[in-house]
């Protein structure tokens, strides 16, 4: 509580912060005040939303602030207990400039009234109430903060990575008019097309199930447990899907996995919680922020951008991504397992980026432009700016799949006219996507989920249900700066398949001075493709056997220098377990509904021909 001296004492300290702030002019470089994490102040309270329901905030404040301060509001459904220690770590940056930070509890979450939906569609309504969503609810918050807590600047800036990013998102489709800058942060954009639950339409069988049992199962965190280590092993022995309901929730209900379940192609269900529709306009100076290694949610930040890059009259929207994983920029962000990006990218990132931001656009402070693209070109391992992402210079190459398992710039000769590659998928024996064995997502502490993207993919290479495809060393860099993607040629005897394609940067056998790098297969991009969505995601069809279909799928996009010396590698495979659950390979309406007897071994064919040239795309640029 504020005494009347205290009051006296920042009412005279904030004149004289506005003298001098009118005397180095709109944005002087260096905050007026340093503030002291430590020092901040925390108040709990329990604030009503238009359809009455409450939602926990915890709000910190230094203690006398010597300005009115914005504030930096996080919305989040993984409970705020642990936001005090924040302070001092991932927004250390941010809370030593002075802020009001916020936390909030979502609506049905840990200490926050109402019920929770994951994801839940904008302005669905209620038919108990008022219309609410996460950006009503957002709205709501803010209209209380600003005139429940003191000492504010009428100013509002949202952050948040994930869900919380989500939540960011939400509240500047509509925004409050206090809004004034958002920075979502590997927020999903499309739970089917890219995120964390499907990636074209291939369901995330491991994550989908874990994630709904950590959300669902309990108001707050609920450890998913299984009675054996290795998730490879105990997924395979649970058989089809159809039996997660029956032997492991057994009569507990989990929304989310009866959408799975009920909700197989991409229909009105996934269509209206999908972000892009909602994407009209910049409302606000927007900040997306994604990880090139993110595990979870990469596809979204960048759609995002994308999207509302073609909305951006005043150059309002800008994308940084980093050498990350899911979240990575609030730790060092120095490495991932064995790779090392050369500097601390994360505490450079929150640095120079993102502090600027916020003091910029809630502050007027500092000499901060908005760069329209920040990329980490990783190889190199330095930062670039770009004017636009892709940058307009790129060029598309095309690494054409040869025969005796080479990859060349150079397409398929009329020699090649029957080239073709072939291997047996079975799905009784999948090809792991990482190391086993492997932990569950997020528990034990040191899982290798987080780094799994930049694991050495020489633990699959050879298999025979692996196919590769790799160039000589290359006599130059190739700088890979834009999109990726693969145009395949496939076949299969059954009537569905994936289709997971890896592009793969090959070091040298000897590298000096980390030995242990030597040969290292380091996937720079990669994503897998459900044969039945080919035409559409909507309505599935099935594949016709043994002809020759051709398949795009987009590998996103990345910014890596391939370094001399180095190989390029293309892998092709057709399963990614327990990632990705099991395609039967025979023709299922449903695969949630699928029986043991429909899963299959198949043969699938990747043609290399003048006439069927599968290849990978790759934008690059000269230097
Ligand atoms: N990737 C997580 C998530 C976001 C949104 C919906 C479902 C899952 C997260 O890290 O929050």
């Amino acid at each position: 509580m504020q005494t009347s001296q205290t009051s006296r004492r920042v009412a005279c300290a904030s004149l004289l912060v506005l003298a001098a702030a009118l005397l180095a002019g709109p944005l002087s470089s260096q905050p007026a005040v340093r503030y002291d994490p430590k020092t901040y102040v925390r108040r709990s309270v329990d604030i009503p939303m238009r359809d009455g329901v409450l939602l926990h905030l915890e709000i910190f404040s230094p203690p006398a602030p010597a300005e009115p301060l914005p504030f930096l509001f996080t919305r989040t459904p993984y409970g705020v207990s642990g936001s005090a220690a924040r302070l001092g770590t991932s927004l250390k940056e941010l809370a030593e400039e002075g802020y009001h930070f916020v936390f909030q509890d979502i609506r049905g979450r840990y200490q926050s009234g109402g019920t929770f939906m994951m994801q839940r569609p904008p302005r669905l309504v209620d038919t108990r109430g008022p219309a609410i969503d996460e950006s009503t609810d957002a709205y709501d918050s803010i209209e209380w903060l600003l005139t429940n807590v003191p000492t504010n600047n009428g100013r509002v800036g949202m952050l948040g990575v994930s869900y919380d990013g989500w939540t960011t998102a939400m509240a500047m489709l509509d925004p409050h008019p206090a809004l004034k800058a958002v920075s979502p942060q590997a927020s999903p954009a499309d739970m089917f097309l890219g995120d964390d639950f499907h990636h074209n339409g291939a369901f995330r069988l491991s994550y989908g199930l874990e994630y709904a049992w950590l959300t669902e199962a309990t108001k707050e965190n609920a450890t998913f447990t299984a009675d054996r280590y290795d998730m490879y092993d105990w997924y395979l022995a649970l058989g089809p899907l159809s039996n997660v309901q029956t032997r492991y929730l057994k009569d507990k209900r989990l929304p989310t996995w009866t959408d799975f379940v009920e909700h197989p192609n991409y229909d009105a269900f996934w269509q209206r919680q999908a972000m892009t529709p909602y994407l009209r306009r910049v409302t606000v100076p927007t900040l997306n922020v994604g990880g090139w290694w993110d595990q979870e949610d990469f596809y979204g930040p960048i759609t995002i951008y994308r999207t509302l890059e073609q909305h951006d009259r005043n150059a309002q929207n800008a994308l940084v991504v980093g050498p990350w994983w899911h979240g990575g920029w609030n730790g060092p962000g120095r490495s991932i397992g064995a790779i090392d990006f050369g500097s601390e990218t994360g505490k450079w990132y929150r640095e120079q980026l993102q502090a600027p931001f916020f003091a910029k656009y809630l502050k007027d402070r500092g000499a901060f432009t908005l760069t329209e693209a920040t990329v980490f070109e990783s190889g190199s391992n330095t930062w670039r700016t770009f004017g636009a992402w892709p940058p307009r210079e790129a060029v598309t190459r095309a690494l054409y799949f040869r025969g005796d398992g080479r990859l060349s710039f150079e397409a398929p000769t009329a020699s090649e006219s029957s080239g073709v590659d072939r291997y047996v998928s079975d799905p009784a024996r999948p090809v792991p996507y990482r190391k086993r064995p492997i932990e569950p997502t997020y528990y034990p502490k040191g899982s290798g989920w987080r780094t799994w993207l930049l694991e050495d993919q020489r633990f699959v290479h050879n298999r025979p249900d692996v196919l590769s495809w790799e160039t000589e060393p290359l006599a130059d860099d190739v700088v890979l700066a834009g999109d990726i993607t693969a145009r395949l040629f496939a076949s299969t005897t059954g009537q569905d398949a994936d289709w997971i394609v890896k592009l793969i940067d090959v070091y040298p056998d000897s590298v000096a001075p980390n030995h242990a790098l030597g040969g290292y297969q380091l996937m720079v991009a990669n994503e897998v493709f459900r044969g039945r969505f080919r035409n559409s995601f909507e309505k599935p069809e099935p594949l016709v056997p043994n002809r020759v279909t051709p398949f795009t799928i987009d590998l996103h996009t990345q910014s890596y220098r391939f370094q001399r010396g180095h190989r390029i590698m293309v892998q092709v495979q057709s399963t990614w377990f327990p990632l990705i659950d099991r395609n039967p390979q025979t023709w299922v309406p449903n695969i949630f509904k699928a029986t043991a007897g429909d899963f299959k071994a198949q043969t699938h064919s990747i043609w290399r021909t003048p006439q069927y040239p599968s290849r990978v795309e790759i934008q690059t640029v000269a230097r």
